[in-house]
Formats: structure tokens, sequence, C-alpha cells
């Protein structure tokens, strides 16, 4: 078993239901649970701002897949709601689900980096997952708590709770 944290967010088709919706799909990927699920967050648009606000969580499941065939099953969650692949880089989209760790390895192939590549520097990112987390280490040794506590929030709320 690998425990997994992973990235949702979603501007377009009601934010709101689109995760609600992605959580209980992950619920039934096989050979996996989920852990923990942290808050539902608001968040404002990382990259061009001629897009809607965003929704914004993280959760934590136990799996037994290997790192591609979790992603295979994300992607086709992503697909199932309509995401449509677009090239403008930080676009609005109804539906992105990203690996953020995958236990403690650090991998990188032509179809992942873990961790995230910009999951540090990301407050939408670091501070739902400090919320679900107690003094977890990145595998660079960086402390998820403090680099939480020390991001700028730019506006990131609380919205609702997801269990
Ligand atoms: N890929 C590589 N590593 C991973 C990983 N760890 N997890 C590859 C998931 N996928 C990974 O993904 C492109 C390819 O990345 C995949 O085929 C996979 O093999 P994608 O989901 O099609 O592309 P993307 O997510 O649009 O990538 P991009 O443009 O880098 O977007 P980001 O970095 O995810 O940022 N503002 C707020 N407030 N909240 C947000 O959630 N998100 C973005 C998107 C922009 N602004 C935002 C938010
Ligand atoms: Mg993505």
């Amino acid at each position: 078993m690998t425990l997994v944290y992973i990235g949702l967010g979603s501007n377009l088709s009601d934010p709101e239901s689109q995760i609600r919706q992605a959580i209980v799909h992950i619920k039934n990927i096989s050979n996996s649970s989920i852990e923990n699920i942290s808050s539902l967050y608001f968040s404002r648009p990382m990259g061009p701002q001629n897009q809607p606000d965003y929704m914004n969580a993280v959760l934590a499941i136990n799996t037994q897949l290997t790192a591609l065939e979790l992603l295979d099953q994300l992607q086709a969650i992503e697909n199932q709601a309509g995401r449509i692949r677009k090239e403008n880089r930080w676009g609005a989209r109804i539906l992105d689900l990203d690996i953020l760790l995958f236990g403690d390895k650090v991998i990188n192939n032509d179809r992942l980096t873990i961790p995230h590549y910009g999951m540090k520097s990301r407050e939408f990112v670091l501070i739902p997952l400090a919320e679900i987390t107690t003094n977890k280490l990145l595998p660079d040794g960086e402390n998820i708590s403090t680099l939480a506590k020390n991001i700028a929030t730019n506006d990131l709320k609380i919205h609702s709770q997801l269990i």
C-alpha cells in the first residue's frame, strides 16, 4: 500500500459539484481507499486572471496501484467530467486531478513528475495538504506545515466541508 496525496481543482461547470463528483469516482478506484479529505477551498486563479476563481481540495488515498495505473484512473475521471485539454497553460478547466505525492517516491518520466512540480509554490495545494497531514516531510526534507505557514494566502478561504 502506498499513501498518495491528490490535488483537485476546478473553475468551470459548477466547481463545487465537480469536486464532490470526482471524490465519488476516486472512492470507486479499485484496490484503493480514501484516508482523508481536506476542506473545500475557494482560491484565486494562478496564471491568466481572465478566468473564474477556483475550488481546490486535497485528499489522501491508500492504493495498491502503481503511479502510472493511478494516473490512468485519474485521467479517465477528468475525461468523464468533460475535461478538454487545451494548449493554454494554466487556463480554465472543468477538473484537474494532480498526483502531489506518491509515498516518498521521486518519479520523473515522460508522464509523471512526482512530487508535483508546482506544489511548493501553490497556496491552494500546501494549505489543504497541511490541513490533513502532521509534520509530514517532502522527499527533499522540507516540512509541509512550515511551507504552508510561510506562503501568502492570496485570499484562499475555506468554502465548505467535503465530509
Ligand atoms: N503529469 C506529470 N506529472 C503529473 C502529476 N504529478 N500528476 C502529466 C498528474 N499529471 C502529471 O496534465 C498534463 C500532463 O501532465 C498529463 O498528461 C500527465 O502525464 P494536464 O492535467 O493535462 O495539464 P494541466 O494540469 O493543465 O497542466 P498545467 O498547465 O501545468 O496546469 P497546472 O500546473 O496543474 O495548473 N489556480 C488555482 N487557484 N487553482 C488551481 O487548481 N490550476 C491550474 C493548472 C492553474 N491555476 C490554478 C489552478
Ligand atoms: Mg493536471
